[in-house]
């Protein structure tokens, strides 16, 4: 892999995208890449996630913009596609993923960390979505995302302005769960992708997919969602050992999940 990099440390994974010298822009090549990363990842032993990107300037400065500026319409709408897929693979990935957002977060950079599950970004880092100042709309799923997170009047001001804000707004609005200075980033994702993987993984994954699949449904049918995931977890080793530790008030071993098995 040119553009990417996967280090397992126990059960966090760590990808980086490592294209530092155009601020780790996002061309087809770094999107392959990363989706043959993410089919490529144990997902018996890694339990989370972490996005990032290299260097300590930029997470990822958008889609390519030399690379797209000469696209017909038909290719335009085929790397639209290509870009939405592997986002669609991180945003319904089986385990959490944390964007650790080192730097410039703008277009497709905003948007591939909105697929993620959890954003934390460092002091340094910038977000926005300035397709229209491009003569483009977002095209990686960010007028869908960036409403659905921030609200619709947020978004709006942002995506029609091409207006970028700092850590600290993103913070405000919710965009980001905290900000740390940039050397503190990547020890407050492992921290955090640790306390994560430490929990019962098959619990873990049923959440994701129950606040996934069930904010895209109405309450009657999404409350369903919920009820078939919390089924889904009873007769597991980790719902007897879980409540079992809990039972005989073992807090050490309650810790102690038992390994994943597939759901
Ligand atoms: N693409 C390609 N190269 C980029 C880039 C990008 N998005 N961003 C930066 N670079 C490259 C620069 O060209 C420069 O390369 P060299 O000249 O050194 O070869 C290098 O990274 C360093 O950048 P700067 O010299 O510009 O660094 P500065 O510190 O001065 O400025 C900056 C940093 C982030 C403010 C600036 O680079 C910048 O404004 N970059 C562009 C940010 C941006 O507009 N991003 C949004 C891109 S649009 C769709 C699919 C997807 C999308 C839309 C539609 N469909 C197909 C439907 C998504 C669109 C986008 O993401």
């Amino acid at each position: 892999m040119e553009f990417i990099s996967y280090e397992a440390e126990g059960n966090v994974g760590v990808i980086t995208i490592t294209r530092e010298k155009a601020l780790n822009a996002l061309n087809s090549q770094v999107l392959d890449e990363l989706n043959e990363t993410l089919d490529s990842v144990d997902l018996d032993t890694v339990r989370c996630l972490i996005l990032t990107g290299a260097g300590e300037k930029s997470f990822v400065a958008g889609a390519d913009i030399g690379e797209m500026s000469t696209l017909t319409k038909a290719e335009g709408e085929a790397f639209g596609k290509k870009g939405n897929d592997v986002f669609r693979k991180l945003e319904t990935f089986p385990i959490p993923v944390i964007a650790a957002i080192n730097g410039f977060a703008l277009g497709g950079g905003c948007e591939i960390s909105m697929s993620c599950d959890i954003r934390i970004c460092s002091e340094n880092a910038v977000f926005g979505q300035p397709e229209v100042g491009l003569g483009i709309t977002p095209g990686f799923g960010g007028t869908q995302r960036l409403a659905r997170i921030v609200g619709v009047g947020k978004a709006k001001e942002m995506i029609y302005g091409a207006r970028n804000i700092k850590a600290e707004e993103a913070y405000r609005i919710g965009l980001v769960n905290n900000v740390y200075p940039i050397g503190e980033l990547m020890p407050a994702a492992k921290k955090l992708a640790s306390t994560i993987a430490a929990n019962a993984p098959i619990a873990v994954r049923a959440c994701k997919k129950a606040i996934n699949e069930g904010l895209d449904a109405a309450m009657d049918d999404a409350i369903v969602i919920e009820e078939k995931l919390f089924g889904s977890c009873f007769e597991t080793e980790d719902q007897k050992a879980g409540m079992g530790n809990f039972l005989e008030k073992d807090k050490e071993k309650k810790l102690k999940v038992v390994p994943f098995k597939n759901m």
